[in-house]
């Protein structure tokens, strides 16, 4: 299957430019999991531009003090600006710029399937108080994107993040068998309970129908479970979601059977 994901899009399926003034910090991504398999496989590039190497001063520094005071340094423009402008000119294309910042717009799931078709991209990781709001406004920045409302020390872990997430979406990446469309989240809801060996683990059994070997009725016994437990963990998924009526009718079994089990 990889192959000829491969064979039909030549090269790379994903080229990612970064621009940080903290390579080492991708080593978790490169080094690591289904990313760094991602990579080994070629179907993920990515390629990280250091704004220092960018500057003109001897010291280079790519930061300075913010005009009109206060505390905190910022990043300047100019050394950000060529380092995307490099990152163009090497990913060869008409890459999408990424600015991570917690002003940006909030990133879900949706987002990410979008995010997940773009093939070339570059995000830039900003660090101190964020970067000059002049390059924010010039056209080389496309979006400005937040992974939540909390505060970081810079944009490289909010790129990780994103980056793992988007590898999740390209074919060949994840096994089929730990496909993303049993992952929760997938259809609005939290994934069902899972369990492995052994049977018993202190006195707590493994639900009976998972041994059953009907898979008709496990595949509806683990729907059952992945709406119950949104319905107690995170009500609010079920407010965005309408439920088919056997959905509804399974919920409602759920909510007696918890009932049941209560007055025990
Ligand atoms: C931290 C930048 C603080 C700017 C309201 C009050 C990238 C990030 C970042 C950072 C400030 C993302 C503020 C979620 C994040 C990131 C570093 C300046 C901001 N707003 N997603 N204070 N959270 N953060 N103060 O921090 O670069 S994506």
């Amino acid at each position: 299957m990889n192959k000829n994901i491969l064979k039909k899009n030549q090269k790379t399926y994903l080229n990612i430019g970064i621009i940080s003034i903290f390579p080492e910090m991708f080593h978790t991504i490169t080094d690591y999991g289904i990313t760094r398999k991602a990579i080994q496989k070629g179907i993920m590039k990515l390629s990280i531009f250091n704004p220092r190497n960018y500057t003109k001063n001897k010291y280079r520094n790519i930061d300075d003090y913010p005009y009109g005071g206060g505390p905190g340094m910022l990043m300047t423009a100019e050394p950000l600006e060529k380092a995307i402008q490099h990152a163009k000119y090497t990913l060869r294309c008409n890459a999408r710029v990424f600015y991570l910042s917690p002003q940006g717009a909030k990133i879900n799931q949706t987002k990410i399937i979008t995010l997940s078709k773009i093939k070339h991209m570059i995000l830039l990781c900003g660090r101190y108080k964020g970067i000059d709001e002049r390059l924010i406004q010039s056209k080389i920045i496309d979006e400005e994107i937040s992974i939540g409302d909390y505060i970081l020390s810079g944009g490289e872990l909010p790129a990780m993040v994103l980056i793992d997430m988007i590898c999740r979406f390209i074919p060949g990446t994840l096994g089929e068998k730990q496909s993303k469309k049993c992952d929760s989240f997938y259809n609005g809801l939290l994934d069902c309970p899972h369990y492995t060996r052994p049977k018993f683990f202190h006195d707590m059994e493994v639900p009976n129908v998972l041994l059953s070997g009907n898979h008709k009725k496990i595949k509806k016994w683990r729907l059952k479970q992945s709406l119950g437990y949104t319905w107690i963990k995170r009500p609010d998924l079920l407010d965005n979601i309408t439920l088919t009526q056997e959905e509804n009718n399974l919920l409602e079994t759920f909510k007696k059977e918890m009932s049941k089990l209560k007055k025990l």
